[in-house]
């Protein structure tokens, strides 16, 4: 090809991406969710999608809810949602400062004491959270107070997130998409939520060495605020929080990255602990 020929190509091939978005969101925004899901499948890591699609947030949605959709058609439930970036230690991690929210499926559930394993992942990392239960439905604009009152108790818990995107790098829109990084969840034994969760000191271990230290507090000041911001993240959605559900509030420290055969532990403050093995 000749110099000029290849400049021509090339100046196609950059027009027709600036044409694109409006006709290719509806064609790939299921392909898109189709491989992120096959992505999580088979745990192997995937090209960013903001390498190739320009999506707004909104897309980037409809993507997460597409390739959820697709786990339930294997059967999969719905088991509550996750909040993402409710910490400045989650924020400086990942470079992300926007807070965002991803959905739990009953798929993902990591039994308390259980085991899991280390190649049905790709890049997994663990992080200590706190996971609220609901009694009765939640949505809208609620106060971290009214949101406490649909709770039917809280839990320690930890969640396995695991990019499905190359080397654990993402934009907004990307992370967004891919169901919020999230792929385990464990609970501990459930506690009355009239205790006060606002600052419940924290530790993460490896084998029973501490990696990470923290508080409940590191959530938004009160894991309630990210309960308020999953009522009204459910709100936009359409898709309110229901009774039995599983709120997730977000990481309280940095991730830390696993290794097979490790054990996995938090303990919190008042609450108890839960853990498992990553084999
Ligand atoms: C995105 C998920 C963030 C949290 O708790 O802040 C998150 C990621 O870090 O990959 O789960
Ligand atoms: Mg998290």
């Amino acid at each position: 090809m000749t110099k000029a020929a290849k400049k021509a190509t090339k100046k196609n091939a950059v027009a027709s991406r600036l044409k694109a978005p409006a006709r290719a969101a509806k064609v790939s925004l299921a392909a898109l969710a189709r491989r992120l899901d096959a992505a999580a499948r088979e745990a192997k890591a995937t090209e960013q999608l903001s390498f190739s699609n320009q999506l707004t947030l909104e897309q980037a949605y409809e993507v997460q809810r597409l390739a959820i959709a697709e786990r339930v058609k294997r059967g999969a439930r719905r088991a509550g949602v996750k909040m993402g970036f409710t910490s400045r230690a989650k924020m400086v991690q990942m470079g992300i400062s926007d807070m965002i929210w991803g959905r739990l499926t009953t798929d993902m559930l990591v039994e308390d004491g259980g085991v899991t394993r280390f190649e049905n992942y790709v890049h997994p990392r663990v992080e200590p959270e706190i996971a609220f239960l609901l009694k009765k439905p939640l949505m809208g604009d609620v106060t971290p107070m009214q949101a406490m009152e649909a709770v039917e108790a809280m839990a320690p818990a930890l969640e396995i997130i695991d990019s499905r995107y190359d080397n654990f790098k993402f934009s907004l829109e990307d992370v967004v998409a891919d169901n919020a990084s999230s792929s385990g969840f464990v609970t501990g034994s459930w506690s009355r939520p009239d205790l006060d969760c606002s600052n419940l000191g924290l530790v993460l271990r490896f084998d029973g060495a501490p990696v990470q230290i923290g508080s409940t507090a590191a959530i938004l000041g009160h894991p309630a605020r990210a309960l308020a911001a999953a009522a009204r993240f459910a709100a936009e959605a359409g898709e309110p929080l229901q009774a039995g559900w599983i709120v997730m509030a977000g990481g309280a420290t940095a991730a830390e990255a696993m290794r097979a055969n490790l054990h996995v532990e938090v303990e919190m403050q008042s609450i108890g602990r839960c853990g498992f093995v990553i084999q």
